[in-house]
């Protein structure tokens, strides 16, 4: 009696586990490019406006202590896309637009979240910045997006589309395209089309800006970037102060219209939107006070704002303190839309971050780029540099200034054989994917 009482709880949980959510959830994911901690209103800003962030973050939840995986832009998009660190996809680095370096990308043996999404019956897309490979292989449909508009670069010219060294950089799926507007529009356009497509069934939306990377560049600017014509990577405007808050500013009107097209379709109950950075600012953006910019492992390189927004799931107005990395979303997504997978990740799933209001397990997490090194555990955060080596406890002194290396033997040695542990299970996973 007893054992087929087992049996029948058994195959009850079976069944549950293997039936898809009956209206799975849509999921848009928005992330700026170089957006500092203190680049948005809801995140101290005075000088940039971005009220439709604002609302999105009163509405839903803000995050107070989450990081980006990388300090630029290619290895924090390849952990975003794979869920772990972007070290074992061999994508610690920038791809760069020079000739002879367009030889990197994402390998096809790695699963990204659209593919995972793409499996579970999703329509996904991506309309903007793709930066994880040039070959015709890295490109974004081969990697399991239906849709891709936008550019593979780090960065292209916002009005004429040519990358860092002046070649056209626009596509759609594999095949370039010519294509009129302004990146941030442009993109944004190419968005509300796939939404108003894909209404019916649920859609991964994934919306990589270009905002405010440079070219310092605003809606209404010439195209700097033409053939013959010898250009400054940075933009030719004098204001580049100026340009950079019309960029965050026009990407938060832009938020606005894709938050105004999931109401006019009537699905805005049924999906979650997240809004992040890739990275921290340079020095022409704000780190709200703290330390380094982008490429450091300082907190202002990597500590980035973050919301989220799923109205009746999330509660409004909560503010975490958990520590996230941008690998910890896609977990998090195939848990939100109820797709179970075999597979192991970095990343963990922080559903219960977004919708109970808890905390999650505090954990070892770890940063290297450039002869820089992290580990962090708890609000300890070991690094070492070009400059010397560092114990800060990020509870009392978020901005770095205190360092307790000296005085915490102890607790920096433990954190420096946790780095060590990591180092070698990255260069163990190298080795048995060489
Ligand atoms: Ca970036």
């Amino acid at each position: 009696m007893k054992t087929n009482f087992i049996f029948f709880i058994l195959i009850l949980f079976l069944i549950s586990c293997s039936t898809p959510k009956e209206n799975p959830p849509n999921i848009i994911l928005i992330m700026a490019d170089d957006l500092g901690y203190g680049d948005i209103s809801c995140f101290g800003s005075d000088f940039i406006q971005t009220p439709v962030l604002d609302k999105l973050a009163s509405e839903g939840i803000r995050f107070t202590d989450y990081h980006s995986n990388g300090s630029v832009c290619t290895p924090t998009r390849a952990a975003l896309m794979t869920g772990n660190y972007q070290q074992r996809a061999g994508l610690e680095g920038v791809i760069y637009a020079a000739m002879g370096k367009r030889i990197y990308g994402l390998a096809s043996s790695e699963k990204t979240l659209a593919e995972y999404f793409k499996e579970a019956g999703y329509a996904t897309g991506i309309f903007g910045k793709w930066h994880l490979g040039y070959k015709p292989e890295f490109k974004p449909t081969l990697h399991g997006f239906d849709e891709f508009y936008g550019y593979v670069s780090g960065n292209v010219d916002f009005i004429s589309h040519r990358d860092g060294i002046g070649l056209y950089d626009w596509w759609h799926n594999t095949d370039t395209c010519y294509d009129e507007g302004y990146v941030t529009d442009l993109i944004t356009d190419y968005a509300l089309k796939f939404m108003e497509r894909n209404k019916e069934k649920p859609f991964l939306l994934y919306l990589p800006h270009e905002a405010p990377h440079y070219p310092y560049q605003g809606r209404n600017d010439k195209a700097d970037r033409l053939p013959g014509v010898k250009f400054h990577a940075h933009g030719s405007r004098p204001d580049k102060k100026q340009a950079y808050k019309e960029m965050v500013e026009i990407m938060d009107e832009n938020i606005g219209r894709v938050m105004m097209k999931l109401t006019e379709l009537g699905i805005d109950d049924n999906t979650l939107v997240i809004f992040c950075s890739d990275n921290g600012a340079t020095n022409l953006g704000d780190n709200g006070g703290l330390r380094g910019y982008k490429i450091s492992l300082w907190e202002g390189g990597h500590r980035v704002p973050a919301v989220a927004w799923f109205p009746g799931k999330i509660k409004a107005g909560t503010v975490s303190n958990s520590t996230v990395l941008c690998m910890d979303w896609l977990p998090t997504l195939l848990s939100v839309a109820g797709v179970q997978v075999e597979d192991k990740f970095d990343g963990v799933d922080i559903s219960a971050v977004l919708f109970r209001q808890k905390e999650i397990e505090k954990r070892t997490v770890f940063w290297r780029y450039r002869n820089q090194w992290v580990a962090r555990k708890g609000d300890w955060k070991y690094l070492k540099n070009k400059e010397g080596e560092y114990l800060f406890n990020l509870k009392d002194d978020v901005v770095e200034q205190n360092n307790l290396l000296d005085s915490n033997v102890e607790k920096t040695n433990e954190l420096k054989e946790l780095l060590r542990e990591w180092e070698r299970e990255m260069e163990r996973y190298k080795q048995q994917t060489d």
